[in-house]
């Protein structure tokens, strides 16, 4: 393990860039942790496990690298088709990128999950820097027991400690990962912070807000599909609207009745907190027009999986 060594001599002024990802179980901190990097909300959070279902790529420019952060789903033990399409997308994505950072929570123990996770990338190219998130949640003396239970779990080149929340070392965390960079040309170009497209993303704010409050199994059911996007040709240019068109998709009736809602309450406030980060995301006022849809068993069907994106 070490922290800060520099030897490289005048390689070291050479532009370098290049891909990391973060990989961890399911509500390690990933997303929130690539977000606070790339200083903008990239990938939708949440206090439910299998959040982030595609991968999500965010650049970081700086004066001498350009680093393509990549977030990933959490590795878990897959219950359904969709949970292994997801695995697989996050095993893709490790053969691609020039350093790992394996997350894992300062609160809470060290788990099969993560050896698991250990296993499986020990024997990978790419370098693994241990990343230890949500610090702000415990004392010194807890996070000191978790950094040595965390070095001693395998061969990582650096053992690092951030919290995405209050931004604690953050940017040692950019700087050691920069390291991993090969000498390279930038790969975006400067104004580009994600590749996602607004549709997507779109998609994802309204998903992040319709999890909000639910619980069990109902957050792993939701979808989010975007049919449709267009500006609202009756509006003036000097006051534009742009008209959204949305499925939320559930796996079972009795689920319909939930996210609606009674009276339709609970769609209405989900409606209105995804349209004004959407309205955020995208500096245009929103029209926002959503409909709870039932795909039955959607998670465990091919054909469901393929026409919801997966
Ligand atoms: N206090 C604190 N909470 C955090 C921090 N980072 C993440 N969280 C919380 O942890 C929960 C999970 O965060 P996510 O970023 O969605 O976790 P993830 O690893 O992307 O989860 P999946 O996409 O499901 O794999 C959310 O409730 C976050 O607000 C942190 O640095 N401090
Ligand atoms: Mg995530």
């Amino acid at each position: 393990m070490r922290l800060t060594v520099d030897n490289r001599g005048d390689t070291e002024t050479a532009f370098r860039a290049g891909f990391a990802c973060f990989v961890g179980r399911p509500n390690a901190g990933k997303s929130t942790l690539a977000n606070g990097i790339i200083g903008t909300k990239i990938a939708i959070t949440s206090t439910k496990p299998q959040t982030t279902r595609h991968v999500v790529r965010g650049v970081l420019h700086g004066e001498n690298s350009q680093l393509v952060l990549i977030d990933t789903p959490g590795l878990h033990k897959p219950k359904t088709l969709l949970g292994e399409r997801l695995n697989d997308l996050v095993r893709q994505t490790w053969s691609e990128v020039d350093v790992i950072g394996l997350c894992i929570p300062a609160d809470e123990p060290v788990g099969r999950g993560d050896r698991f996770i250990v296993g499986e990338i020990g024997e990978l190219k790419p370098s693994v820097i241990a990343v230890v998130t949500k610090t702000d949640l415990v004392d010194k003396g807890r996070l000191a027991q978790q950094l040595v239970a965390v070095s001693q779990l395998g061969d990582f080149s650096d053992v690092i400690p951030v919290s995405a929340v209050s931004g604690d070392q953050l940017d040692t965390l950019v700087e050691v990962m920069s390291r991993h960079l090969p000498p390279s040309p930038q790969l975006y170009p400067d104004d580009m912070i994600t590749d996602e497209p607004a549709q997507i993303m779109v998609a994802e704010l309204i998903r992040e807000a319709a999890l909000e409050g639910v619980r069990d199994e109902l957050p792993h059911s939701i979808a989010v599909v975007v049919e449709e996007m267009l500006p609202d040709e009756d509006r003036p240019p000097s006051d534009p609207l742009l008209r959204i068109f949305a499925d939320i998709y559930v796996e079972r009736t009795s689920q319909k009745g939930i996210v609606i809602g009674s009276g339709g309450g609970r769609l209405r406030e989900v409606g209105t907190r995804a349209r004004r980060e959407i309205e955020a995301l995208l500096g245009t006022r929103v029209y926002l027009d959503l409909h709870v849809r039932v795909a039955k068993d959607w998670q465990r069907d091919p054909k469901q999986l393929r026409r919801l994106g997966f």
